[in-house]
């Protein structure tokens, strides 16, 4: 059974708020660099870097990172691969915005910290996410959230964008 728990509208008035609270966390988007997670992260951060640009006229920089290859839970940890990404500019100093659909358990974040920290020193980390569904395995939470949607572990969250889904709409799987 699935419920539609956001509609296109409420997915982009959420988009924008979380937008401002950047620009305002942040004292402006000087600093800003963008990542998101792929797949839909990547799609939620270009949105959210053109937001940026229609209201400061800014243009933040947006990345993308792969984490599927990564599990901290395989059994082989020699098969584990490494986090795939490309950054659009150096991250040192910068003001990092990791940006992601779906908020769980954290271990993705973590993994992406890594990452991030592998290629450069950033000022600050922040992590932006459209739904945060609770059931936390690590001690990071996002900063900027969308909805917050508490869930059961055999629930799920199902994001659809336009850009591969066809529409702006969020289901909760039940
Ligand atoms: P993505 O949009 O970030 O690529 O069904 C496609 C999306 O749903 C993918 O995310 C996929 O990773 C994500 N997804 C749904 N349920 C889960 C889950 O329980 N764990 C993980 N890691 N991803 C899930
Ligand atoms: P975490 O690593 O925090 O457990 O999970 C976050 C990542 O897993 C996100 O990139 C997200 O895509 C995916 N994920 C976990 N649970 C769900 C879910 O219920 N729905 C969707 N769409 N993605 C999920
Ligand atoms: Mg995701």
């Amino acid at each position: 059974m699935s419920k539609q728990i956001i509609d296109a509208m409420a997915m982009k008035r959420a988009l924008t708020r979380i937008t401002y609270e950047i620009i305002e966390k942040n004292k402006g988007t000087s600093q800003l660099v963008l990542v998101g997670i792929k797949t839909r992260g990547e799609f939620i951060a270009q949105r959210i870097a053109e937001q940026m640009n229609k209201l400061e006229g800014a243009t933040v920089p947006v990345g993308a990172l792969d984490i599927t290859g990564y599990r901290d839970d395989q059994p082989n940890q020699a098969a584990q691969s490494q986090v795939q990404g490309s950054l659009p500019v150096p991250i040192d100093d910068r003001r990092v915005v990791l940006v992601d659909d779906v908020f769980y358990t954290g271990r993705t974040m973590r993994a992406a910290m890594d990452a991030l920290m592998d290629r450069g020193r950033p000022q600050v980390i922040q992590i932006a996410v459209l739904i945060d569904r609770g059931h936390r395995e690590m001690p990071i939470r996002p900063d900027f959230v969308g909805k917050n949607v508490p869930t059961a572990n055999r629930e799920a969250i199902k994001v659809n964008m336009t850009e591969i889904d066809h529409q702006d709409m969020v289901e909760l799987i039940k």
